[in-house]
């Protein structure tokens, strides 16, 4: 008895195990490793594309929905180098919050809303101030 009993409980807890690392792997937006490499890939276009000091760059603050791990702040800073005119991402999991230094010349913080959105991650601006 005490020991089918135990064996149940194990079998719940192995199940449980599966449960949460499901969960886990679920509640991410993003795929984790292509969007990896697209990220480093499209972080050295940009710097060495952008090099020059440039005048009238504004810095974007956006409150990001939906960002669960640091694969999310990859995704997303891959997704938003990606943008001419995009010069440099800081992504926050924990605060939910992205910066984007841009040149509003080339790119609009509605543009960078719109290519977050189909990767489930929903985007507002907060605030935009001089870089
Ligand atoms: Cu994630």
């Amino acid at each position: 008895m005490n020991m089918r009993l135990g064996n149940k409980m194990q079998d719940l807890a192995m199940v449980l195990f599966v449960l949460v690392f499901l969960l886990g792997l679920s509640s991410c937006p993003s795929t984790s490793d292509g969007g990896q490499e697209e990220q480093s890939l499209a972080e050295t276009a940009v710097d060495t594309g952008e090099a020059s000091e440039a005048t009238g760059l504004v810095i974007v603050e956006l409150a990001v929905d939906g960002m669960s791990c640091t694969g999310c702040e990859d995704a997303i800073k891959a997704e938003l180098h990606a943008l001419p005119g995009v010069i440099h991402v800081d992504a926050d999991h924990v605060a939910g919050s992205t910066s984007v230094k841009y040149d509003p010349r080339k790119v609009k913080p509605e543009d960078m809303i719109a290519v977050m959105e189909p990767l489930g991650y929903n985007a507002v601006v907060e605030l935009i101030r001089d870089a």
